[in-house]
């Protein structure tokens, strides 16, 4: 039995983590039976969350839970494409994770409002008195990391136009299409629901969520990957507004 690592529900969402919800997506598309434990990010292997304990095998990171999952069990998740186009696939993936994800972050952890209204819950259940020292040493990790990128070296304004390039750019290649790549669902549509999804989060007053609502198609399309991975998870009803 896989057992899945992850933070848990939040937000109106499976995760509050675009790479969890990423790897729970493509665990559901593979069909394989997982329990989800919200207790191992101390043990994470690198780090970070997601990893998954695969009957001893510990695998961390979203894409390699995938090679994982697609090596151990016989599974293509871009079954039916091309060379080409699983080369755009590959690519759109990596934009949304490696360059979308930090402008997204930007907003969620850098506006004070988002914070407080977001990921401020995270820290919950740490002791009142220590709470706000907590905060600010994990704020600062998180600017840090972001300056490391080197998104987090650039201007708002500047974080918010390359946000909103990436958001046009999967917008416009989705354009009608029921599934980011053709008529069914495959691998980089773990990676762009969980991205959109988290975009769209309508907790939060962002910019690239404007960016995103602005695109008629989008959330439709989190309905239907919703619709067709989340059944039981009546919190997405929000993105139900699936053709
Ligand atoms: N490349 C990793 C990225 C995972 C990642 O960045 N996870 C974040 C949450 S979105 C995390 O666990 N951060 C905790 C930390 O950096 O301390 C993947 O694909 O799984």
């Amino acid at each position: 039995m896989i057992t899945l690592y992850k933070f848990g529900p939040a937000f109106g969402l499976t995760d509050p983590s675009p790479f969890v919800m990423k790897a729970e997506t493509l665990l559901k598309m593979a069909n394989l039976p997982y329990r989800a434990d919200t207790t191992g990010f101390a043990k994470a292997p690198k780090g970070k969350l997601p990893y998954i304990d695969d009957d001893g095998e510990i695998v961390g990171d979203s894409t390699f839970i995938r090679w994982h999952i697609e090596r151990k069990y016989g599974i293509d998740f871009d079954r039916g494409l091309g060379p080409e186009q699983r080369a755009i696939a590959w690519a759109f993936d990596k934009m949304a994770e490696d360059h979308l994800y930090w402008a997204a972050v930007d907003e969620r952890w850098n506006d004070d409002a988002n914070f407080a209204k977001g990921p401020a819950r995270f820290f919950r259940r740490i002791p009142a008195p220590v709470r706000p020292l907590v905060v600010r040493m994990i704020r600062r990790r998180v600017r840090k990391n972001l300056h490391a990128h080197g998104m987090g070296r650039h201007a708002r304004a500047e974080i918010v136009a390359l946000g909103t390039r990436a958001i046009d750019a999967i917008a416009d290649f989705l354009g009608t299409k029921p599934f980011f790549m053709g008529a069914e669902p495959t691998g980089a549509d773990a990676t762009m629901f969980a991205f959109t999804a988290g975009i769209l989060c309508p907790l939060f007053e962002t910019p690239l969520r404007m960016a995103a609502e602005r695109h008629h198609n989008l959330k439709p399309y989190v309905g239907r990957m919703a619709a067709r991975f989340y059944p039981d998870y009546p919190e997405m009803a929000g993105h139900k507004a699936a053709a």
